[in-house]
């Protein structure tokens, strides 16, 4: 593959209420959507890909303008570089990118670009590139912290209506047992499951294992993201399974918190760790422990959805996913929308990761382009 053009857009998408975390109130998604042009074995070919960054480095490290920044003076000269001397496939990319430290999100858009095009020339689905066998996968829904318990219980009964499968609360000191409880007592069936984002300390062990009585399926990441010695202690101390989100950056940081006990559960998100190949080896690690994984979000446009849905049909998600419908956060995707099935969200078998904006509808968002130099 030669890559020909690369350009990074900027999209503001609003989102259709505000989404609301231990770490910010978000009212609109800025997103970073690369397109990449491609010429494969003589056919020109696009790669579509989105990058899980935030504009505030308060999920992780990176952000928008940094992932713009260090994919235009360090990511791609080096991939080009490589290009011109040897072949380039998505598989090489992670390998050409490996003297920059960090920057997951970053070199995960790169990668997940040039495995579009590199699917698209070989007219192959990315589901039939991960030997995917299912046809869906089950929906689950994040829901944000909420101004009261009566508004959190109508969000969710909504979302239960709707046809979700499984409901993740946000919480954060101060929201977390009563609206936990109020939920569990007002569904006492439904799979739930929490998220604290990094929002506590081993201190509140006590506290936090007043979770344990409400029977939920896992709480996820409550302590920092470089906490793994005490999230294996804090696991101990809690009879809900203990799944890491932030913390888990790479294959070997899923094979430190298993082997530590700081995990029982694995959230995989491919942009947090580099990309859709790093994923994978995530869920075969994990899955060769038998310890359970799922696909989580980053309030995906269609782009991202498409291939977490491909990527969550693998075997090892055994767990329902944040992988909602388009609906649960855009009014207007600018990708065709992914609409809810009985529970579940379609994986898609055409070419490629699958999604390709609507060229109307990603110019009626973008509020930026930059063209990077080659
Ligand atoms: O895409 O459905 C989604 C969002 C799921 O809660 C979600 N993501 O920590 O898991 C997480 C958060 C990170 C994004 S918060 C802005
Ligand atoms: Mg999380």
């Amino acid at each position: 593959m030669r890559i020909r053009r690369v350009q990074l857009h900027t999209l503001a998408l609003p989102l259709v209420t505000p989404f609301r975390t231990s770490f910010s109130t978000q009212t609109e998604r800025r997103v970073l959507v690369m397109e990449l042009k491609a010429a494969i074995d003589g056919q020109e070919v696009t790669g579509w890909a989105e990058c899980g960054a935030l504009t505030e480095p308060v999920y992780s490290e990176e952000y928008t303008e940094g992932v713009i920044d260090v994919t235009a003076r360090h990511l791609l000269p080096r991939l080009v570089a490589a290009g011109a001397v040897g072949p380039l496939t998505a598989e090489t990319v992670a390998e050409h990118l490996d003297k920059v430290v960090g920057h997951r999100m970053a070199k995960a858009a790169l990668e997940t670009a040039v495995l579009d095009a590199q699917l698209r020339a070989a007219g192959l689905s990315f589901k039939d590139y991960l030997g995917v066998t299912r046809d869906r996968v089950p929906s689950g829904v994040s829901v944000g912290i909420q101004d009261s318990i009566p508004r959190l219980l109508d969000t969710v009964a909504g979302y239960l209506d709707e046809g979700y499968q499984r409901i993740k609360l946000k919480i954060q000191p101060g929201w977390d047992i009563e609206p936990v409880r109020a939920v569990r007592e007002a569904h006492p069936d439904v799979p739930l499951q929490v998220d604290a984002n990094a929002a506590y300390t081993l201190v509140d062990a006590a506290h936090l294992s007043r979770l344990d009585a409400f029977d939920l399926l896992l709480i996820e990441q409550p302590l920092g993201e470089d906490d793994m010695r005490q999230h294996a202690e804090l696991a101990k101390r809690m009879s809900t399974p203990m799944c890491l989100d932030e913390s888990v950056v790479s294959a070997t940081a899923a094979a430190d918190a298993i082997q530590l006990g700081a995990a029982q559960v694995i959230n995989i998100k491919p942009s947090r760790v580099g990309g859709y190949l790093e994923a994978r080896r995530i869920h075969d690690i994990s899955r060769a422990h038998g310890v359970a994984v799922w696909c989580g979000g980053m309030l995906e446009t269609g782009i991202g959805r498409a291939a977490n849905a491909a990527l969550a049909g693998m075997p090892g998600f055994t767990l329902t996913g944040d992988i909602s419908a388009s609906g649960r956060f855009y009014k207007e995707d600018i990708t065709e929308p992914f609409e809810l099935v009985d529970g579940h969200i379609m994986i898609p078998d055409a070419p490629g990761l699958a999604a390709v904006p609507d060229p109307e509808r990603l110019a009626a968002a973008t509020v930026a382009s930059v063209d990077l130099p080659l």
